[in-house]
């Protein structure tokens, strides 16, 4: 079996629940069970950055990452993509765990299936803005423009020098606060035609469609499916090529993952225990 999980915010600041991590320990040794691959989607970790010091606040993470290194130790390929909240990692986190690091979204083959799988931040379709009132427009602008600094390489060789104590004060403040808004004021599923992912989604169809031979049926997909975290709902949607678009919902309230068999079948599953 293949596993995508996403956004476990393991240490935010936000709740107070020392039980978090190890709840997110025993489904991946649940889950390792069974699979050749495990694809973590994006904020795993609720801040992580590194630094030219030694920053002995890592030791908070010894069990989620003592789990990972046990897993890619055994064989199974661990994938972990950057989310907006662990941005900031030059090759320490993979070191430790034996993971694959991914910094952007990727068109894979798993299972015989075309997926493409990414976070999702910063996935804006083209005249999405357009849609929304100016104050609107200018929030989504304001946190595009954030999202362009945090990648900046410039800007983060500049926040490696910070001490390691400054840095993680000001970056758990800040996802705490993230979170701590999203919790007062959950966004559900904006439907089909306002969902950004699915309008993405439904954009490289489109563009696929119009590139490409179509075949007697007058379709031609490209992906089978789309992936994503980000979003902290669950959405399994069919598009008109076929195509379908998962959103992964959380390790962090609704502990709902996707699992692909040998075939390519997927479904979104919940972990209870
Ligand atoms: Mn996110």
């Amino acid at each position: 079996m293949v596993y995508f999980l996403s956004d476990a915010h393991i240490g935010s600041r936000a709740v107070d629940d020392a039980g978090h991590q190890q709840r997110f320990v025993e489904l991946l040794n649940t889950l390792a069970q069974d699979a050749t691959a495990i694809y973590l989607l994006g904020d795993i970790i609720d801040f992580w950055a590194e630094y030219i010091w030694r920053d002995n606040s890592k030791e908070e993470y010894e069990p989620v990452l003592a789990c990972l290194k046990s897993l890619t130790d055994s064989g199974i390929a661990v994938h972990y993509f950057i989310g907006n909240h662990d941005i900031w990692t030059y090759g320490e986190l993979a070191r430790r765990t034996g993971m694959t690091v991914h910094r952007k979204p990727e068109l894979l083959t798993i299972s015989g299936k075309r997926c493409l799988l990414a976070h999702g931040d910063g996935l804006v379709p083209s005249g999405y803005l357009k849609q929304f009132p100016t104050d609107v427009q200018k929030k989504i602008r304001s946190f595009m423009r954030l999202r362009r600094l945090f990648h900046n390489p410039v800007a983060q060789f500049l926040f490696r020098l910070v001490p390691p104590a400054w840095g993680n004060r000001l970056g758990y403040n800040w996802a705490k606060r993230s979170r701590l808004k999203e919790l007062d004021n959950p966004c559900g599923y904006k439907g089909e035609n306002r969902e950004e992912l699915v309008l993405y989604a439904k954009e490289m169809e489109n563009s696929a469609v119009s590139n490409q031979q179509p075949m007697a049926n007058g379709k031609r997909p490209n992906m089978d499916y789309y992936i994503f975290g980000h979003r902290h709902i669950e959405l399994d949607l069919e598009l008109a090529t076929g195509a379908r678009v998962l959103i992964l919902g959380d390790c962090f309230r609704q502990w709902t993952y996707a699992a692909m068999d040998e075939q390519g079948q997927l479904q979104l599953e919940c972990f209870s225990e």
